[in-house]
């Protein structure tokens, strides 16, 4: 089964955790998209839904991740009989976004996390950077760069940002997720936030340009892992929840971008081996016992009896790759109709075709 390491890039508070649980609750059930999520692990199954149950009541939100945890999601598509095939594995990494930009060679614990993060980066098949909606919100507020939660934001935040992503190599897509895009929709258009961008956070311009020219997929995401409605950014820059009903929106959009853009390493899958039955061992014990160096009739039955084994589980095998490869190519195909969606809706998401580059 294919493999994909998916690896959000995010500082704290920007929304990381809430987009991993909005994403398993959108895919908790095949719907619309026409494939589902799910973890493997029963009680990390109930750790999301208990992120995205307590988002939805109580005025409370959840508390900030403390460590580093890595999700082992399976994608799966329904088949004629409803049964769930499996298609693809996704490894999915959530963290404290304080490794990210408080990271100090005195802090080991913030220190070892940051290395391991750099390792998932390098590892990575997408990466995902999520911008702080709420921060870009005021960027786009603050036209002289007077304000300094704006100044701290694109000099710590954005500035360490950069440099990991700077590490990716240039086979890895890059795509930047605008979070909380329910608090910036109806104020600012998505060129409006890209040209503010562009122009004003060099580092940004410098990572977009290099991974243009190197033809790798590079994009503008507006996401709301809650939807618009259900949440007001008050004048103290507090979070007020108002509705108990989120409205997800795009946040399939990245995950889509993220299982089309690369080919899968092929290297990383393995194959399953031989594991004999309770029959074969007994067979193996009736060899022993019967065989003796003039009884080559048993030593026939045994390489008979083992040849045919061998040929049914590689049967039985190219089966289940035949069937999960089957449920694979419908996933990328549903992945292919939501970019095609999020083509039209957002045309200008595509970092790498950008005119205005020239003329900077
Ligand atoms: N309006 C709005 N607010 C959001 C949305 N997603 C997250 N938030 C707000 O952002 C806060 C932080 O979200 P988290 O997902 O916990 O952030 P994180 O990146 O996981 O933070 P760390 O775990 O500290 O790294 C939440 O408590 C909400 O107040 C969204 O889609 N819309
Ligand atoms: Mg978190």
């Amino acid at each position: 089964m294919k493999n994909y390491s998916i690896i959000t890039l995010g500082a704290s508070g920007s929304g990381k955790t809430i987009f991993l649980a909005s994403l398993f609750k959108v895919f908790s059930i095949q719907g619309k998209f026409g494939f589902s999520l799910d973890v493997q692990d029963s009680s990390k199954r109930m750790v999301m839904n208990k992120v995205f149950a307590d988002l939805t009541t109580g005025e409370q939100w959840p508390l900030g991740t403390r460590n580093i945890s890595e999700w082992a999601l399976t994608a799966y598509v329904n088949n004629s009989e409803i049964s769930k095939v499996p298609a693809c594995k996704i490894t999915y990494v959530d963290y404290k976004g304080g490794l990210i930009t408080d990271v100090s060679t005195k802090d080991e614990e913030n220190y070892g996390g940051y290395n391991d993060l750099e390792t998932y980066v390098k590892e990575a098949d997408a990466v995902l950077v999520i911008l702080d909606g709420q921060k870009l919100l005021s960027l786009m507020q603050d036209h002289d760069l007077t304000n300094k939660v704006v100044f701290r934001w694109l000099n710590e935040d954005l500035s360490a940002l950069m440099q990991m992503v700077d590490k990716c190599n240039k086979y890895i897509p890059v795509h930047f997720i605008i979070s909380k895009w329910d608090l910036l929709e109806g104020s600012y258009s998505l060129p409006d936030v890209k040209k503010r961008l562009l122009n004003n956070v060099p580092e940004f311009y410098n990572v977009v340009d290099n991974r243009r020219k190197v033809s790798c997929p590079v994009r503008l995401i507006p996401v709301s892992s809650l939807g618009k409605g259900f949440a007001v950014l008050q004048p103290d820059g507090q979070m007020k929840k108002l509705s108990v009903n989120p409205h997800p929106m795009n946040v399939e959009c990245p995950l889509a971008f993220a299982l089309t853009d690369k080919l899968p390493n092929p290297g990383r899958s393995k194959q399953k081996p031989f594991k004999p039955t309770v029959w074969d061992w007994i067979v193996i014990g009736l060899c022993i016992a019967l065989i003796q160096p003039s009884n080559g009739f048993v030593l026939i039955i045994a390489i008979v009896y083992f040849g045919f084994r061998l040929l049914r589980n590689k049967k039985q095998r190219l089966n289940e790759i035949s069937s999960s490869e089957e449920a694979f190519e419908q996933i990328l195909s549903k992945c292919q109709e939501i970019k095609k969606q999020f083509n039209a809706d957002f045309p200008d998401s595509d970092l790498a075709k950008i005119p205005s580059f020239k003329s900077r």
